[in-house]
């Protein structure tokens, strides 16, 4: 009930993090180009595979000095995967701690979510672009409770034999054909374009494999950079398009990866990939690390060690946008912000700081993953009151999507929005 609402606006209001004025309006009035690298983990970037780059497109990306790459940034995803990624990206509320909230809330609930806030308060266009069924994860519906006007799923796409592979189109395929509906959209647009083809079990036709396996003898691990090597060479054509066009030059591109490819199931394989001896829990939490760049002709760029997750990506983008969301229900923060508290939690309750980490109710020292056995008096309350922010923010945003609190929250910059505004539909043109 409203009660509720006020609660969690109490606790927001107490834990609130002032942006960075540094950033705020860097990228006023570009197009954003949000990128969704499937299954993406951080480990990828610079990753040599006998001598070779898996991902030189990327990695050149990575480091230029007009992108703000992080190298501390985790996915924060549960049950619910790439659609969890998507809710945090879009709302700054987390997935939830079963199921798929997009698929359960996903058409009912009200939301003020990142294309609903640029279209009203920026007049940016705003459409999603994914080579895959328009229903998965309930995407053509939630899609509509997020305000987007524009959805483009397979039903948009020439799906000619051999184009599909997995859960959709080959990403080359998919960036090539949605070339025609990007010089479609007004400016400025908000787009985001999910990729499929970095998807487990990491399959490629032979045409498409210009990368060998790796060879830890782990089936579902040897492909992953073959698949991650796919992509990347996608995303450099399409980098290439967006320069010769000059769309470059007045779009704000953000990377991210959504979640791991290499689940916590390969303990010996990702220890081979990585070099090591030996890969525990607490590497595991480590190889939780995902992508999150902002690129931009022009941008001060940086790599950042600040250590945050899916959840503070919204805030940040408005920062750089400097569009004012005004006191949203928002869970995260701006990540260039001084003052960021740097607790990343997962959806299980575990967390890590730039000091600590709990992983499966044990706790280490991050900088050395050495397990933190017998804190004394005063570490172990310290330890046990970041765990228990975590939990308190985890169950405020729960309670915030299972008691669909925003039909509660109206402020006066903001329209609800009527799903029955958006069709998603083709039609012949
Ligand atoms: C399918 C794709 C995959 O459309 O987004 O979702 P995932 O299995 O990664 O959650
Ligand atoms: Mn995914």
């Amino acid at each position: 009930n409203v009660n509720d609402l006020k609660s969690v606006q109490r606790y927001l209001k107490a834990n609130y993090v002032k942006p960075n004025p540094e950033y705020t309006g860097v990228a006023k009035g570009k197009n954003v180009l949000v990128i969704h690298l499937e299954s993406f983990q951080q480990f990828l970037i610079g990753f040599k595979w006998k001598g070779k780059e898996v991902t030189p497109n990327l990695n050149k990306i990575y480091h230029a000095k007009d992108t703000i790459s992080f190298d501390n940034f985790f996915n924060q995803v549960g049950q619910g995967k790439t659609s969890d990624a998507e809710m945090m990206l879009e709302n700054s509320l987390y997935g939830l701690q079963s199921g798929s909230a997009m698929s359960s809330y996903g058409t009912s609930n009200t939301f003020e979510s990142a294309p609903a806030i640029l279209h009203q308060e920026a007049g940016y266009t705003t459409a999603v672009m994914h080579g895959g069924e328009g229903s998965f994860w309930n995407r053509n519906n939630a899609y509509k409770s997020f305000g987007y006007q524009y959805f483009m799923p397979l039903s948009y796409y020439n799906n000619k034999s051999g184009y599909y592979l997995g859960y959709g189109l080959k990403d080359k395929i998919f960036f090539q054909q949605s070339i025609k509906y990007i010089e479609r959209l007004p400016q400025p647009f908000y787009l985001k374009m999910i990729t499929v083809t970095n998807h487990y079990p990491y399959n490629l036709d032979k045409q498409n494999q210009t990368i060998s396996k790796t060879n830890t003898g782990d089936e579902t691990v040897d492909g992953y950079i073959q698949t991650a090597h796919y992509l990347d060479q996608a995303i450099g054509q399409l980098m290439k398009w967006m320069k010769k066009t000059g769309l470059d030059k007045n779009t704000l591109i953000m990377f991210y990866g959504d979640h791991y490819g290499i689940s916590g199931n390969h303990h010996k394989a990702s220890a081979q990939l990585l070099g090591k001896d030996s890969f525990n829990d607490f590497d595991n939490l480590n190889f939780q690390r995902v992508p999150l760049m902002f690129h931009m002709k022009g941008l001060k760029g940086k790599i950042d060690h600040t250590y945050g997750g899916e959840i503070d990506v919204l805030p940040t983008l408005l920062n750089l946008l400097g569009v004012n969301d005004k006191g949203t229900i928002q869970f995260g923060h701006d990540l260039l912000s001084k003052d960021a508290p740097q607790i990343v939690a997962q959806r299980n309750g575990d967390f890590i700081t730039p000091e600590y980490a709990k992983v499966t109710g044990n706790y280490y020292y991050t900088k050395t993953g050495v397990e933190i056995k017998h804190p004394s008096k005063k570490l172990k309350a310290k330890l046990t009151a970041i765990s228990n922010k975590v939990t308190t923010q985890l169950s405020l945003s729960d309670r915030v999507i299972n008691g669909n609190l925003l039909r509660f929250y109206k402020p006066s910059w903001f329209t609800k929005v009527k799903t029955k505004d958006y069709n998603y539909n083709k039609t012949e043109s």
